[in-house]
């Protein structure tokens, strides 16, 4: 088994860590990663910029699923009997590698979470209903602090958002994960904040 250091931009086998974020690891021997030897990396920042601006840190990995393991799949994909290269569609969406994932949450007060697309494929967008998300930081660079609805991560990308939950314990609210058109079969997954 070997581990990559994989930052997008920048990949090295000899990990050195001099900057703090958002991050993940993942096999790349044979095809351990789409079958589950991957996760999310954090690099905690004692000096973040945004120390200070919420109660709770929440590490939430999107990710996708396919039904074969890795070396069924490889032999179709690389076989004369796929002429064009098409990539194998992945059979289903996870979050924290799960489906309907519940995350415990108190009213009015902000959390951060570090949200790492892991997949082997599909990207995803991913919304909060009823509440808007403050991008903070993205593939461990901090950001100023950016308003949006919906986000859309692409395999490999992460970012950190802040989210302000309502005054109102009277809902559950979904966060919903959807696979963009590469992942048609089930294109959602619903989270409950509670
Ligand atoms: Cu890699």
């Amino acid at each position: 088994m070997s581990l990559r250091w994989s930052s997008r931009s920048r990949d090295t086998n000899g990990v050195q860590i001099d900057q703090p974020g958002t991050y993940w690891y993942h096999s790349h021997e044979a095809g351990q990663y789409p079958d589950g030897l991957r996760g999310a990396f954090i690099i905690n920042d004692p000096k973040s910029p945004y120390k200070g601006q919420y109660e709770e840190e929440m590490v939430l990995t999107l990710s996708d699923w396919y039904h074969e393991q890795t070396p069924s799949l490889l032999k179709h994909f690389n076989s004369v009997t796929n002429p064009t290269g098409a990539e194998p569609i992945p059979k289903a969406a996870l979050m924290n590698d799960t489906q309907n994932l519940t995350v415990s949450v108190l009213p009015g007060k902000t959390y951060m979470f570090r949200i790492a697309n892991i997949a082997a494929f599909a990207g995803q967008y991913l919304w909060f209903e009823g509440h808007t998300m403050r991008i903070v930081e993205i593939d461990g660079i901090y950001t100023e602090a950016a308003e949006a609805d919906m986000i859309y991560l692409t395999a490999g990308q992460r970012a950190s958002v802040l989210v302000t939950t309502k005054n109102d314990t009277s809902s559950n609210f979904a966060f919903v994960g959807s696979m963009d058109e590469v992942g048609k079969a089930q294109p959602l997954i619903y989270i409950i904040l509670t």
